[in-house]
């Protein structure tokens, strides 16, 4: 799950991240840890679990999650350490590897997977997609693995989550279950105050304008934030036009905003970057230098989607239907 990414190095051969359709569709037992059967989830069942049936073993610290949406046929109702220990020490050295083909069908997945996607986190276009901005960003990461990675916004958010690998527990904060725009500024302050590390803000400029004017504390504080603004003219996209008046639609933004002059106002760092070549230079300046950063990272305003492509779950009206 998102904010678990790193426990286990995405790199690492056992992890199953960029293969995660096809453990969910395949996998005869699942063991959950940390982790709910809820949305995230799908529920625990429909298309993405797939045909094969399913055991569900659930550590949790709240009874009444188990079979709060499919069975559970081994709940294990307790904190994390304490469960896993004891199951640690029950298994002893006596527990079978698990079977050499399906793990290598893992292996061949993930690798093809990964491989799909090379070429295009190397596109160099200008404006960016977010393909080509978030290749530039999963280097960087890459190279500093103990840095934090605080993440909000809808393409933003689902896109950095999958192409950014993770190689360190616990850095790595996002909108959590709930999904909810606006805490990036909060937690990128609290991240820099806690650990002294640097942080880097990967932000929808939707979820960003939820609390943006944090900037001001990101720079009295001089902390060592470097927020990089996905800027598509808004949510989603920003192309969507009004369908009923000549008001813009409520999902786009100004054209062309230049969010880093927010940052400028206060005495920080504010950057303007156009292509993935500009967006390097400037966020491996500002975690280098540990400066209040702002990078207004200029995307094609059509290259996102509708979150999860939920248009389908609108009401329809009964009588356009006829
Ligand atoms: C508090 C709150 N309000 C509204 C939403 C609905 N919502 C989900 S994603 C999102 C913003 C997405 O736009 P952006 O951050 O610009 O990301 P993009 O897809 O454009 O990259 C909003 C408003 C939410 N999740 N939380
Ligand atoms: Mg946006």
């Amino acid at each position: 799950m998102s904010m678990a990414k790193g426990l286990l190095p995405d790199t690492h051969p056992q992890c199953a991240g960029a293969a995660r359709s096809t453990v969910l569709k395949d996998s005869d037992v699942v063991m959950l840890i940390g982790a709910r059967l809820n949305w995230l989830l799908s529920h625990g069942k429909g298309k993405s679990w797939g045909e094969a049936p399913k055991k569900f073993i659930q550590i949790d610290i709240e009874p009444k999650e188990m079979d709060s949406n499919v069975e559970i046929v081994a709940p294990v109702v307790g904190d994390i350490g304490s469960c896993v220990s004891a199951l640690l020490a029950g298994m002893e050295a006596k527990w079978p590897a698990p079977p050499a083909d399906w793990t290598a069908a893992v292996t061949k997945k993930r690798d093809e997977n990964v491989s799909k996607m090379a070429p295009r986190l190397m596109n160099n276009n200008s404006p960016m997609d977010y393909h080509g901005a978030l290749g530039v960003l999963r280097t960087i990461v890459k190279e500093r693995p103990d840095a934090i990675l605080v993440n909000e916004g809808a393409n933003t958010l689902d896109l950095a989550r999958g192409i950014i690998d993770m190689y360190q527990p616990r850095k790595r904060i996002d909108v959590g279950t709930w999904g909810i725009m606006g805490i990036g500024m909060g937690y990128s302050i609290a991240a820099a105050i806690e650990t002294g590390k640097p942080v880097l803000a990967i932000e929808g400029d939707s979820a960003f304008g939820f609390s943006g004017m944090e900037v001001e504390t990101i720079c009295r504080y001089k902390l060592p934030v470097c927020v990089v603004i996905f800027n598509n003219d808004g949510i989603y996209r920003g192309t969507d036009v009004n369908s009923v008046g000549s008001d813009p639609a409520p999902t786009v933004f100004v054209k062309g905003s230049r969010y880093d002059k927010m940052m400028e106002a206060f005495g920080g760092v504010g950057i303007n970057a156009t292509s993935p070549d500009e967006l390097k230079r400037a966020v491996n300046a500002a975690m280098d230098s540990g400066k209040p950063t702002l990078i207004n990272a200029v995307l094609d305003p059509a290259a996102g989607s509708e979150s999860g492509r939920i248009g389908n779950l609108n009401p329809q009206s009964a009588l356009r239907k006829k």
